[in-house]
């Protein structure tokens, strides 16, 4: 297809303001598919189809970004291919949002009509701007009830002014829409029943791909799939000149010497599937087997007349954490994969697709330091590897600190929250003791009763910092944060304020000492086996108390089952997996297998512990 007829568009957003939905509504209404074969395809907590990675589906978020495309016209009826991107809104992905914006010609950026631009909204932008692109404001949830249309249009525009935007990009055009409903329109008094609003709007303001059709061969690989098949496929888009199947191609990158291989096969983004091509021209997006050992970055070209585009920035790590060998008394009792070769093994595989990981040995050969983005991003892996079958323990995360000119930097993140101004006080207080500085206090136009609150605060303040703000606002503060800066060490950061109970000895858990410990503190067990070490409960005060959890009750003639049934009423907090590695101190570890997570102490007994604390 000639460049002229084609828009590659990426949807960015902050996460949940409605990207995928979009997308997702723009399928079902380009014409191209039976409704009910997309019935079937969609599934999820959003029962969303692009959503389609199980973990997407659970978490009801965009983890990777997909492509599809969507057969269109202009408005002479000449037919156009739009390349839609839709990419995740977490933060802890924004590094891949910023590598597939370069594939992209014009961006469409969603904002909640409600919520506004939030800190994703800016590092998104920020990033397309930067890649010189030229936003379409889609003002989606206009269908709610709290919506503020017009105040989220204004905001957007200054949001644009501070990050520096030029007259014509100020120029934005708008749309107004429900992704959810199917409906856009260009002006609110006028709403229509589709989204063609959007596609006329990307056709008209998203320019054609600016291509070089008689240069040689070039293509920037922007992502990697991966298939156990045929292996690594480089998905990208062809800047100059045609890749053709099965001719030779040179491979050029930073880390790699150049080599050749020959496309073994080539694929176009049709609608929701890939179609085999024997060639692609300049403009298009493609994906391409055969180029092993290609990685994101690498330019693909003529091996007649070489060379390497410029590669793309990848978001440094901010975080790190020592995977390693689960050496608990449970060890390699629920799962399939767990000496430490597997783990490297697995480590190195993820590593081919997952860009924002980095992987070095640790202190033993057992130990592995994993780098990466975020809570989230570490979350996503563990869970993965732990339905693959594989068992392993993980120390806390720490924050990446760099040295700059002779002083420590960590990162720094972007908070903001919007609450009703009445709970103002316990937010400020709550945030107060986390080292965060304030850098705005606005009034929310058009939510009466609301403030919004923006902070610098160290990545490390956030450890922990939702559910406390939740519990203190009673849920009523929205709350989201992302990357910002690195900048001076800002000092100590309290943690955890409260000890925890440990078990004095392994064997099942009876309701019968639960009972009599209920005065204690709270319990993340229930009736499961535990082991000396394993943390057991929450204690209510600051100190850390060995109990036993398995004591039986004396036997007597009478069987008392009423007590022990009773146990099921009793509450138990389970720790989800992030909730875990953001609960645990220095000295202690999540153990993670099929089937459970469970927390302990690195030293196991007591004993040991004392000694190590006493060497200081
Ligand atoms: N009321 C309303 N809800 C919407 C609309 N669009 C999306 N939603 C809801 O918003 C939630 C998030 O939608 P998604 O499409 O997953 O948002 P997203 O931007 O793709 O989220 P991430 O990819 O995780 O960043 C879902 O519950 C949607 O049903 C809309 O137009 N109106
Ligand atoms: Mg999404």
């Amino acid at each position: 297809m000639d460049a002229k007829h084609i828009r590659n568009v990426a949807v960015i957003a902050h996460v949940d303001h409605g990207k995928t939905t979009l997308v997702d509504r723009l399928l079902y209404q380009s014409g191209m598919f039976r409704h009910e074969d997309l019935d079937r395809m969609a599934g999820g907590q959003h029962g969303l189809i692009m959503d389609s990675n199980p973990l997407e589906r659970e978490r009801g978020i965009t983890i990777f970004s997909k492509n599809c495309s969507i057969g269109y016209h202009d408005a002479d009826g000449a037919p156009i291919k739009i390349n839609i991107i839709d990419t995740p809104g977490h933060a802890d992905f924004g590094g891949e949002v910023e590598r597939v914006l370069s594939m992209a010609d014009g961006a469409l950026l969603l904002v909640d009509a409600f919520e506004g631009p939030m800190p994703q909204t800016r590092f998104v932008l920020q990033k397309a701007l930067g890649y010189g692109l030229q936003p379409i404001l889609l003002v989606n949830k206009a269908d709610r009830s709290d919506a503020r249309p017009h105040v989220v249009l204004d905001e957007v525009f200054d949001l644009l002014v501070d990050l520096g935007a030029n007259d014509s990009t100020l120029d934005f055009p708008v749309i107004y829409a429900s992704a959810k409903e199917g409906w856009a329109t260009t002006d609110l008094d006028h709403r229509t029943d589709s989204l063609r609003p959007v596609l006329d709007a990307i056709v008209s303001h998203v320019p054609p791909p600016e291509v070089h059709p008689n240069e040689p061969l070039r293509m920037l690989v922007t992502t990697l799939d991966y298939s156990e098949y045929v292996g690594r496929i480089a998905i990208g888009r062809v800047t100059a000149g045609e890749i053709q199947s099965g001719k030779e191609v040179a491979v050029m990158g930073r880390n790699v010497i150049p080599y050749r291989r020959r496309v073994s096969e080539l694929f176009t983004f049709e609608g929701l599937d890939r179609q085999k091509q024997e060639s692609v021209k300049a403009g298009d997006l493609c994906a391409v087997v055969g180029l092993d050992p290609i990685y994101i970055g690498d330019t693909l070209c003529d091996p007649e007349d070489p060379g390497a585009l410029e590669s793309i920035p990848v978001d440094e790590p901010t975080l790190h954490m020592n995977f390693r060998v689960n050496d608990g008394p449970f060890a390699a009792r629920e799962g399939k994969y767990v000496t430490s070769r597997q783990i490297k093994e697995r480590l190195e595989k993820e590593l081919l697709s997952n860009v924002a990981l980095r992987v070095v040995p640790g202190k033993t050969t057992d130990e592995f330091q994993v780098s990466g983005r975020g809570l989230m991003h570490f979350g996503i892996l563990l869970e993965n590897l732990r339905r693959e079958g594989y068992e392993i323990t993980v120390g806390k995360p720490r924050v990446v600190t760099k040295e700059i000119d002779g002083k420590i930097q960590e990162p720094m993140e972007l908070l903001v929250v919007d609450v009703p101004v009445n709970i103002q006080s316990a937010v400020m207080s709550l945030i107060g003791n986390r080292r965060a500085e304030i850098v705005r206090i606005d009034g929310k136009p058009g939510a009466s009763g609301f403030v919004h609150l923006e902070f610098t605060i160290p990545a490390r303040g956030l450890v922990g910092l939702r559910g406390r703000m939740m519990t203190a606002t009673q849920g009523q503060a929205i709350m989201h944060h992302s990357f910002s800066h690195y900048g001076p060490w800002r000092g100590d950061i309290p943690h955890r304020t409260s000890g925890v109970m440990t078990a004095t000895e392994m064997g099942r858990v009876t309701a019968y000492s639960l009972d009599n410990l209920l005065d204690r503190g709270f319990f993340f067990v229930a009736r499961e086996e535990v082991y000396e070490g394993q943390i057991v409960g929450e204690h209510n005060r600051e100190n850390d108390i060995p109990v036993n959890v398995v004591r039986a009750k004396k036997q007597t003639n009478i069987r008392t089952h009423a007590k022990d049934d009773a146990s099921g009423v009793r509450p138990v907090r389970r720790m989800t997996l992030e909730g875990a590695l953001e609960y645990i101190a220095e000295d202690e570890l999540v153990e993670i297998t099929p089937a459970a997570i469970r927390m302990r102490k690195r030293l196991l007994k007591a004993a040991e512990r004392k000694r190590e604390s006493r060497k200081g």
